[in-house]
């Protein structure tokens, strides 16, 4: 691996060069970032997260999880710049987020596709467990609710195999362990995903929604209106099921409808919906934009769920 001290956002990295960069945060802060192990792989690699708190004081948590899907690859690089920011930004905003929270981040809930993506095949989407002559299944519909009910498939060959049964991929299940044995802890549930810029809440298995979805709408809507204050990138979304299309077994409706997470979302990052020349490979130039806005909008998620 790169020299950690080398590590920036002008590229795209591969999962150990993140790994030894994370590493050397809790080096470099021993007081305020403890890694944390989300799970395991398949492939036998860690599910490696940071934890950032600045006070041993009893302060609501906020969860980011990315790169659940490989070829996504925008997602795990937003992840370490909001990393890097809430540990060195003399931005009053970015302290306060930094000050008043905990954060578990994790920046590649799918490390063994990850690998995939750099080794063999950029456009791997799942997990790396053999089934057959085909492999993976879809780590976010393979959550234990409403596991397969829509919006996935029964194919082992499909992009959205569901697997064999709710929680049948390590990584799905020992994370959702870590994450259940931190719940009580956790204001809010963040998930990033690319692309088509979509800010999603759920449900993604019905059209019902959430018990709080006026509370949603609001965080919803400060959400949008702060990714846009920067660059005007546009973002529009809504629940998953009317906004996007059904997809049961997401990590997002776990977390809120069995977890007891009252404020879910996931981040549909750059580029929009019709720039499918780019789709999954946005230009590395594009990272620090990208991350910039939806730290803006995680700021402004953050400040309006305070206010509920
Ligand atoms: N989109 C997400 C997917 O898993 C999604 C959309 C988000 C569905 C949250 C359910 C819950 O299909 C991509 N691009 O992966
Ligand atoms: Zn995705």
């Amino acid at each position: 691996g790169r020299a950690s001290s080398d590590y920036n956002w002008a590229q795209y990295y591969e999962l150990d060069d993140t790994y030894s960069w994370m590493v050397s945060l809790a080096k470099m802060y021993p007081h305020v970032v403890t890694l944390i192990e989300g799970g395991k792989t398949y492939q036998g690699r860690s599910i490696l997260g940071v934890k950032i708190s600045k006070s041993l004081s009893e302060k609501p948590g906020v969860l980011l999880e990315a790169g659940i899907h490989a070829r996504e690859w925008i997602a795990p690089a937003a992840a370490t710049f909001i990393i890097n920011q809430l540990l060195t930004s003399n931005l009053d905003s970015v302290k306060d987020l930094a000050d008043n929270y905990n954060w578990y981040v994790f920046p590649h809930a799918n490390p063994d596709g990850y690998v995939y993506t750099h080794t063999t095949n950029r456009m791997w989407r799942k997990t790396r467990t053999p089934y057959g002559s085909c492999f993976g299944a879809d780590p976010n519909r393979n959550w234990d609710f409403h596991w397969n009910e829509v919006g996935a498939s029964s194919d082992p060959c499909s992009d959205t195999y569901a697997g064999p049964s709710a929680f049948s991929e390590i990584e799905t299940l020992s994370l959702s362990n870590y994450i259940a044995s931190i719940k009580d802890k956790i204001q809010l549930y963040v998930s990033f995903h690319s692309y088509s810029q979509y800010l999603l809440y759920p449900y993604g298995h019905t059209s019902d929604l959430p018990d709080n979805v006026k509370d949603f709408q609001q965080v919803f809507n400060a959400s949008i209106a702060a990714v846009s204050q920067r660059y005007n990138t546009k973002y529009t979304g809504g629940n998953i099921y009317d906004a996007i299309y059904p997809a049961a077994g997401a990590s997002i409706d776990w977390a809120y409808g069995t977890q007891d997470v009252r404020m879910t979302f996931c981040y549909e990052l750059r580029p929009s919906s019709n720039s499918i020349l780019t789709g999954f490979k946005l230009p590395a130039e594009q990272i620090i934009p990208a991350s910039e806005e939806v730290l803006d909008s995680i700021t402004a998620m953050v400040g309006e769920v305070k206010k509920l």
